[in-house]
């Protein structure tokens, strides 16, 4: 492991065992009665096939549980390559069914057939030799009787299987090789409808970047061209050993990216429409606000930032909860060209202090106090406390502009500073209503956010401008495939990045009417989300895994109430979603009918990097499937060698995109040592991630949550995700901890269906399914009781304090401020052992 930089973790054994195999197989039987494998694969002669993924990276043998070849004399079953790099991906249907070809090698083969009515999945073929007979995809009269016969065996065989599947005997469970097609319906209409048209675009986009995005970057208004220099409008150096790490898109292009989101919609007469539904935490409380009156709204909050003596180039730091405020308060900022750094307003006095200290704003704007469910926060006395501590160490912010948000806190309950502190409700209605637009050049700073990273200092991520505005933009509309009329909602907050990309930016860039929602998805009960979507006619609904878990576990009644019909699109976002929950949210949620778009991507990237195209090609459960435009994705073995085809490593990006971040605020050094060190002409993501046969990219999560098992490495996401296939296993997070004679033991932290009661035998059930799915190395050591876990408000899972817990290092849990509900912790320490 020399060449790793040090918190990189090693990778699991194999990440094809992760997420592929992981949906529950309800009976295990097929229409013959014979025991299905772990996929649902059968052969002309009603056998069992099973299929190999093994992977080029494993260094090890496979587990037991592993996938062997089973090579059948008849006909052997293999993935269906719909986009491999030899696939001409043509299909001709007959009789019901679709006919795969590969044109590779010049030898032809059936490959894959599928049902198209009914539940949609996939069985795969390849049927012996080189087929004559097939031609370009086509089937073509010479084809011998005999390959006529075995296509009719199969086709036979096949409707019998669809039958018990309708029948509801068992479901598919083998995400990796299940397809989901999208809807003849849905393709009808699509943005890019087609493989062929996603493959031309992408090609173009790697081929030709300047082209393409200089094409793409005409569509907004720039009130200066950028420069164009030997044919290139972008300069970059992602390769440490040639200099400094750089990137620049569109310089010398003047533009601002609030005009663009909102100025430019009124100038078109879209004034009346709505750009933002916001719905409060109790429901009843709601506004709707047109693009006329954001854009007011903006220019009142500009001109007084702007009276403060606010200018291009200054930061200000906004700590405030999910008002119509929040994203108007950006926008200020961005149109008078200062940088703002939104700090997530559930995080403590001491974080909030040491964002301040970093990037010393002149003003910070927060509102008085919040309801999230039930609870009160007192956001105010947060702010006193952290702006007393950076008094304290030398910087004194002269403004906080104060929002009274009188549903949580009176105004007269607030305490006050005197010469620092404004009420928003004093000084910005009275502003006029009209602002000047700063133009900023496109590599000017629009925003910094703070991340983790592996040291307890946060990094400051900077994005600049141009490339953030013509990159979200364009990802937005077409991993959402929105049109106009679309109603988008994005269930995350302001204070991450996807609340900056897809909540703001993006849809505004796009016109978009947003949902806001200030609340949490269960409150005041687990039917609210689908309330919502009812009560806005929503068509995008965006959100993250552990949403969608949380809501699974109070099971479909709560969603099947509420009818859900003007659904089209579902998203997914934040960390690998298990394909049980991604079946869920496809059958329960969006009834089978909208595709799912799982976007992969990071606060350092900006915008979606590995996502659906979802009109373009099948989606597999629980893949985020393939690049995006003008990505160059590569996985990487511990050495850095770049793997081919089907395999699993260390996911990289190999060249800049538009939305890159530029810098780390005030440390360089530290962003190249962290993102293009480890991997020498790079980019490193921190991601292990695993490519299957077809193509797809499996996220197998961060490779710093690896566990080190007698010399087994296993990523927690696969443990997760086998004790997650136990029906009454709601959610699992899972840790390492020391371990006399294994080095690291395995630590699951167990969620359960609710109503289901903890029991010694359900413990040995979990274990038991962790040992059949990925082997008995995997099985965890200890099973720790978890009625919640403790997650950031964001929804991710904070294992620092699971591993303290697992540790029994109580006493050194840190800080637990920043957690949704530190309630949490408390449960989990009484727990411990019982
Ligand atoms: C957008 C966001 C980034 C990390 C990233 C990865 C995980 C995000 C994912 C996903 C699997 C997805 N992640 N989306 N893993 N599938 N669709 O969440 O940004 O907060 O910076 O987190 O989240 O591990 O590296 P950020």
């Amino acid at each position: 492991m020399g060449t790793l930089a040090s918190g990189i973790s090693p990778l699991p054994v194999c990440s094809s065992l992760s997420l592929g195999n992981s949906i529950r197989d309800r009976s295990n039987r097929d229409a013959s009665g014979e025991r299905v494998s772990n996929c649902c694969r059968f052969g002309s002669t009603g056998s069992v096939k099973e299929n190999c993924h093994s992977s080029s990276y494993s260094p090890s043998p496979p587990s037991s549980s592993a996938c062997r070849v089973s090579p059948s004399a008849e006909i052997k079953s293999s993935v269906s390559s719909c986009r491999s790099s030899s696939a001409s991906g043509k299909f001709f249907s007959g009789s019901g069914f679709r006919v795969g070809s590969l044109s590779g090698s010049g030898i032809l083969s059936l490959t894959s057939i599928r049902k198209r009515s009914g539940r949609k999945f996939a069985v795969h073929y390849m049927a012996p030799g080189p087929e004559a007979g097939f031609k370009n995809g086509r089937l073509q009269s010479a084809a011998s009787e005999a390959e006529l016969t075995k296509i009719q065996q199969v086709e036979a065989h096949f409707q019998q299987e669809t039958q018990a599947v309708s029948a509801g005997q068992y479901v598919v469970e083998d995400a990796e090789h299940t397809l989901v097609e999208p809807s003849d319906e849905f393709r009808k209409t699509a943005l890019i409808p087609s493989l062929e048209k996603y493959d031309a675009l992408y090609k173009e986009s790697v081929k030709d970047p300047d082209a393409f995005w200089s094409r793409i970057a005409s569509e907004f208004y720039w009130k200066e061209k950028w420069e164009v220099n030997d044919g290139k409008i972008h300069t970059e150096n992602f390769d440490i050993r040639e200099g400094p790490i750089k990137v620049e898109w569109f310089k010398g292009g003047k533009t601002n990216i609030c005009y663009n989101a909102l100025d430019r919609h009124v100038e078109a007469g879209r004034a009346s429409d709505i750009a933002m539904y916001w719905e409060g935490n109790e429901p009843g409380y709601d506004s709707t606000v047109t693009f006329g009156q954001l854009l007011e709204l903006v220019c009142q909050v500009a001109n007084y930032l702007r009276s403060l003596g606010v200018k291009k180039g200054d930061a200000v730091v906004i700590y405030m909860p999910m008002l119509v405020e929040l994203p108007v308060a950006m926008l200020a900022c961005a149109r008078i060209g200062a940088i703002h750094s939104v700090v997530f307003a559930g995080f403590s006095a001491d974080s909030l202090a040491q964002r301040i200290l970093d990037c010393k704003p002149k003003v910070v704007l927060t509102a008085n106090g919040v309801m999230r469910g039930a609870k009160l926060i007192n956001l105010k006395s947060i702010v006193d406390d952290a702006l007393a501590q950076t008094k304290k160490q030398g910087h004194a912010v002269e403004t906080c502009l104060v929002y009274g948000n009188e549903v949580a806190t009176k105004k007269e309950e607030t305490a006050w500073v005197g010469e620092r502190d404004v009420w928003w409700q004093d000084v910005i209605p009275s502003q006029a209503s009209r602002s000047e637009v700063e133009w900023v050049d496109a590599e000017d700073p629009l925003f910094l956010l703070y991340t983790s990273g592996s040291t307890g200092k946060p990094k400051g991520v900077l994005h600049t401008t141009g490339g953030y505005m013509v990159y979200t933009a364009t990802t937005f509309k077409h991993a959402f495939d929105y049109r106009p009329g679309d109603i988008y909602w994005c269930t995350a907050d302001c204070g991450w990045i996807t609340g900056h990309s897809y909540l703001t930016y993006g849809p505004l860039l796009n016109g978009a009417t947003v949902v806001n929602f200030e609340g949490v998805p269960t409150y005041p009960d687990a039917g609210r989300c689908w309330e919502i979507v009812d009560k806005y006619k929503v068509t995008i609904f965006y959100t993250a895994p552990t949403a969608i878990r949380s809501l699974m576990r109070a099971g479909d009644e709560p969603v099947k109430k509420h009818s859900r019909k003007s659904l089209r699109m579902l998203g997914s976002v934040g960390e690998p979603i298990n394909p049980a929950a991604w079946k869920w949210y496809y059958e329960v949620v969006g009834d089978s009918r909208c595709p799912i778009s799982d976007t992969w991507w990071q606060t350092e990237t900006g915008g979606f990097m590995i996502t659906p195209v979802p009109g373009a090609f099948a989606l597999k459960p629980g893949s985020a499937t393939f690049p995006f435009f003008g990505v160059q994705p590569a996985i990487v073995d511990e050495n850095g060698k770049e793997l081919e085809g089907e395999c699993s490593g260390y996911l990289c990006i190999k060249a800049s995109w538009p939305s890159a971040f530029r810098t780390l605020f005030g440390d360089h050094s530290r962003y190249e040592t962290t993102y293009f060190a480890p991997f020498k002409g790079f980019y490193f993501s921190g991601d292990g991630c695993h490519r299957d046969k077809d193509g797809y990219y499996w996220l197998t999560g961060r490779v710093d949550d690896v566990i080190n098992v007698s010399g087994h490495r296993i990523g927690s996401a696969e443990v997760e995700s086998a004790l997650v296939l136990h029906p009454q296993c709601a959610e699992a997070a899972v840790v390492g901890y020391d371990h006399d004679v294994k080095g690291q033991g395995i630590y699951a932290f167990v969620t359960l269906v609710e109503g289901v009661d903890y029991s010694e035998e359900l413990r040995k059930a979990l274990v038991a399914k962790v040992r059949s799915q990925i082997g008995p190395f995997a099985a965890p050591d200890v099973i720790h009781w978890a009625p919640g876990l403790p997650k950031t408000r964001s929804g991710k899972i904070m294992r620092r304090i699971l591993r303290k817990i697992a540790a029994n290092q109580i006493d050194e849990l840190g800080d637990v401020s920043t957690l949704a509900d530190p309630g949490v912790v408390e449960q989990l320490i009484e727990l411990k052992g019982k």
